[in-house]
């Protein structure tokens, strides 16, 4: 198994961490990507298997897909264990809205900044500001309740969250002090063995590239 992921991808990320978390054998292998020029040229196996010229994108014989979410489900699939979608149908439906609300929704915030070049005085900017604050406290409340993003259970639903949630602080974007619960469950979660080390591969290359590093 072959995994096409980016230096600087968070959906790449998000990928990266579910087959670390399913103990998987699988190359995982860099798509060239500089801040100039992004993902140009494209790496041939991208640009022949996802119209969309993205990353991630997974590999396995004759299975080859793109999409972060997609490739959730494949794992799934392919290696039932360990679980990382809730077993009932109420819970998994609900895992899988977080995935999408954190990758659809959330993290659309950071596009919108990242857009924004720096200029948080930009009235898109000021709007995503306040919308990710208000997204983090609405996880506070879920994660006063609960260990994980979909209920007691470590899911994909937590990968997604806190995929987006690394990639927003890393434009300056912390949950504020009084989400306390959000910044526990981030510490829990980076401390995961799957997870430590590829959130280290992402910290070195933002030193590497003199960008700030979130304090996770
Ligand atoms: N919905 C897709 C989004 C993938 C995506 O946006 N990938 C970014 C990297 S984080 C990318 O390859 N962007 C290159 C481009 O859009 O040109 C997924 O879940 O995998």
């Amino acid at each position: 198994m072959k995994l096409l992921s980016g230096p600087l991808s968070m959906f790449g990320m998000k990928a990266e961490i579910a087959v670390a978390e399913k103990g998987v054998d699988c190359e995982v292998e860099l798509v060239p990507f500089s801040l100039r020029d992004r993902y140009k040229p494209l790496h041939p196996d991208v640009a022949r298997l996802n119209p969309k010229g993205q990353v991630p994108v997974l590999m396995d014989d004759e299975v080859e897909i793109f999409d972060s979410t997609q490739i959730f489900e494949y794992l799934e699939h392919k290696f039932p264990v360990p679980a990382l979608w809730p077993s009932g149908p109420a819970a998994r439906a609900r895992a899988r809205l977080e995935d999408l609300r954190s990758d659809e929704i959330f993290f659309m915030n950071f596009v919108a900044l990242l857009n924004a070049a720096g200029d948080r005085t930009k009235p898109e900017a000021v709007e995503s500001l306040r919308e990710i604050e208000a997204q983090y406290r609405e996880r506070n409340e879920v994660l006063s309740r609960h260990a994980y993003m979909a209920g007691d259970d470590f899911t994909y639903a937590d990968i997604a969250w806190f995929c987006a949630s690394f990639f927003t602080s890393f434009l300056g974007d912390e949950p504020d002090a009084g989400c306390h619960h959000v910044i526990a469950w981030r510490k829990r979660v980076a401390e995961r063995p799957a997870i430590a080390p590829i959130l280290r591969r992402f910290s070195d290359y933002l030193v590497e590239n003199r960008l700030p590093v979130p304090a996770i």
